[in-house]
């Protein structure tokens, strides 16, 4: 690792947070490969360094994220975020991620820090007050912003793009820049209307950002990481709103007279917030000075190290917004890494909530309580360090029963089993380090021991925990081969000396493996100690030693199975209920559009006109003299109009809604000067007007009394 980049023993300590999910739904597969894997067993590392840190996350449970859901599920937002935060809080706790603290934003300790932070910011002059024109509902009569629009995406197309970000590509959005925006409350194109709210000049950082990050961080932050923001800040930084007018999150701390009524803080200036409130907490619930974690220390040496892991459609609110928030307020540490990931797919697939294409974290605990470290390995081990990378369950089968099942689980084992089995548990008193009569090969393996060890310290302080994994399994690999190539089973009878050097070897090997799978697969290390009867407390400075099993009289216990096989019939199960839950959602959807459409028929207005335009059009009074079908044109009718002395004729489209007959004798509106056009051989003159009901029913528009036919609507 180059001298200049620093690693854990650099610092006194170390702050980690991990993104804090918003409270307004469960956990899946694709947060945990994102953030929070990578970050517990990244701290699981520095504990076993007995370095001095903190691991800290909590519910987001502010922003349009909640409300949207609550509106969706017609509760109040207290209650989806009580429902989800206990859910999420759970599936955490279930699975092993090993927080110091879960906190939440909607306490009182949280307000208060949010609030801190803002009053300090605004006593420094640091925001600017703007008023200008903001999207607003006229029908819920309520600003829109972030979530509450959705629009097409500038840079991906994705039609579901949010306000302020868009989540299938990660870019960080303002509302005007969404291509047709719509309101997430009504469906219809939001009108513009002026409001008030403090603006962070980003602008004012940019020298600075070019500094602390493009001139330093090139070789330390991941290269996606590094390029966003340095594409961030090359395509200009401009202010960004740090309020919002909602009536759900933490209130403005300003009076009604400076405009506060009604505005909160924005989320992405509150959540952020919420890793320090989290830390006071728990320096309250165990009578820690949080300010050692968080604020800069009388000697700069003395700082704590701050680390945040987040997925990548975060990077610019914990690289860019976050940092000169906390730059601005003077008295706070800056990150000194942010290793996002990219996203996990599933089955070819994006990871949906809305579509209900994910596996859920609470429900794999449920089904396979004893299989935890098992998608700890292969989230690991596909983990979207790099790019966007794909879970299959049928990857899962195969990292399992090729890799934990037949390569660790099969060496570890076969140690285990041997050692009862030739010396009742004893393993053999040899002093590897003096031994004299040592085969090359097993010096190899001796050397293999602390070089891997290195390889796997390594690559957990640059956060390459993909690497690491394998480098882990590499060992295992060599093991594996050690035992197939010495074949001490063979031995035993003309070689009982070899044979024990042989078991010796593997044992210490076996022994090392335990202390450096333990940060990725701690249930596994757990069984491993176990079985070797070593104390479960393992440092990491123990790895790479050769008597390690000197210090429990060498006796070690039965072999226990690490590993089952994943049969087939998992796999198969799992991707049905993928495929029938997607269903089930898919007919959700339609059945909500279609219930939808029932009650709020009104379809989106078209931009507006000018009244010069609206008098071009000449709308007339018909009626429908006669009405056929047209052969091979199922939705089209051919009608004929009496419209005062002339007839007209008109192909329209709707024949799966009439029958010609029953319209006969009908008098309708006609849009009399549009230009004819050529519709199945027909030439179509003019448009008959007709309305769609909330059913989607087509009606006709038509005067309230017969009048004479060519009477002109006015
Ligand atoms: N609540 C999660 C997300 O954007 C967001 C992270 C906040 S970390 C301060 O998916
Ligand atoms: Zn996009």
């Amino acid at each position: 690792m180059s001298p200049s980049i620093k690693t854990s023993k650099d610092f006194k300590r170390t702050t980690v947070t991990a993104a804090l999910p918003y409270a307004n739904g469960g956990l899946h597969i694709g947060h945990i490969a994102g953030a929070y894997l990578p970050a517990d067993t990244y701290v699981r590392y520095l504990r076993m360094k007995n370095h001095d840190v903190i691991f800290v996350c909590g519910s987001d449970e502010h922003g349009a994220a909640i409300t949207l859901r609550a509106k969706k599920e017609g509760i109040t937002p207290k209650e989806i975020i009580d429902k989800y935060d206990t859910l999420i809080k759970n599936s955490f706790a279930d699975f092993g991620i090993d927080f110091d603290i879960y906190h939440r934003t909607s306490s009182e300790l949280h307000k208060e820090t949010a609030q801190d932070f803002f009053t300090s910011l605004y006593e420094k002059d640091i925001f600017s007050k703007q008023t200008n024109e903001q999207f607003y509902d006229e029908k819920f009569e309520q600003f829109l912003a972030d979530r509450y629009i959705i629009g097409t995406c500038p840079n991906c197309q994705n039609d579901n793009a949010f306000g302020d970000q868009c989540e299938k590509c990660g870019s960080t959005l303002s509302p005007t820049e969404l291509i047709n925006p719509k309101s997430a409350l009504s469906g219809q194109k939001p009108v513009l209307k002026s409001t008030s709210h403090w603006f962070l000049p980003l602008q004012n950082y940019e020298k600075w950002l070019r500094e602390w990050i493009l001139d330093s961080k090139k070789d330390e932050w991941r290269a996606g990481v590094y390029g966003q923001c340095k594409s961030w800040i090359e395509q200009g930084l401009h202010e960004r709103s740090m309020t919002r007018d909602l009536d759900w999150g933490v209130p403005v701390p300003l009076s009604k007279e400076e405009g506060a009524e009604g505005k909160v803080l924005y989320v992405w200036l509150d959540a952020p917030i919420g890793y320090v409130s989290a830390t006071k907490q728990w320096a309250k619930n165990t009578n820690n000075d949080w300010k050692k974690y968080w604020l800069k220390q009388e000697n700069e040496a003395d700082d704590s190290r701050l680390i945040h892991f987040i997925g990548k459609d975060n990077i610019v609110f914990h690289c860019l917004i976050f940092p000169i928030i906390l730059k601005a307020h003077g008295d706070y540490i800056l990150p000194e890494n942010v290793p996002a990931n990219n996203f996990l797919n599933l089955e070819g697939d994006k990871i949906s909530t809305s579509r209900e294409w994910a596996v859920w974290l609470n429900e794999y605990v449920k089904e396979f309580p004893t299989k935890k470290d098992e998608l700890r390995y292969v989230l690991t081990s596909i983990a979207p360090e790099t790019k966007d990378s794909e879970f299959t369950w049928a990857i899962f089968q195969s990292r399992i029963n090729n890799e934990l099942v037949d390569t660790l689980g099969n060496f570890v084992n076969r140690t285990v089993v041997l050692i009862n089995k030739y010396y009742k548990g004893e393993v053999p008193n040899i002093n590897l380090s003096t031994a004299k009569d040592l085969t090359d090969f097993d010096k190899e393996v001796l050397e293999g021991i602390k070089i891997q060890t290195e390889k796997v310290s390594q690559n957990l302080e640059k956060f390459n925990f993909r690497d690491g994994l394998f480098e882990v399994m590499e060992l295992a690999r060599l093991g594996n081969k050690y035992l197939a190539t010495t074949e001490p089973w063979k031995l035993q009878k003309t070689e009982p000396q070899r044979v024990e050097q042989i078991m010796k070897i593997s044992a210490e090997l076996t022994a090392n493996l335990a202390i450096l799978m333990r940060p990725f697969l701690p249930t596994t290390s757990d069984k491993i100690a176990n079985m070797l009867n070593l104390e479960n407390d393992l440092k990491w400075d123990l790895a790479g030693n050769l008597d390690l099993l000197e210090s429990n009289n060498g006796k070690i216990n039965k072999a226990t199975l690490l590993f089952e096989k994943i049969e087939d019939e998992l796999v198969e199960s799992q991707i049905k209920k993928l495929d029938d839950n997607k269903a089930r959602k898919l007919k959700e959807i339609k059945e909500q559009k279609e219930e939808n459409a029932q009650t709020n028929p009104i379809a989106e207005i078209q931009s507006e006109i000018q009244f010069e335009d609206f008098s071009k059009i000449d709308i007339r009074v018909a009626t429908i003299k006669n009405a056929e079908p047209i052969k091979k044109a199922d939705k089209l009718l051919k009608i004929t109009l009496e419209v005062g002395e002339q007839e007209v004729t008109v192909a329209s489209g709707i024949a799966e809604h009439f029958s010609p007959e029953e319209i006969i004798g009908k008098q309708v509106c006609w849009l009399a000067n549009l230009a004819p056009r050529k519709m199945r051989g027909v030439v179509s003159q003019g448009m008959i007007l007709l309305a769609e009901n909330e059913k989607g029913k087509l009606v006709f528009v038509s005067p309230e009394k017969m009048v004479n036919t060519g009477a002109q609507v006015k």
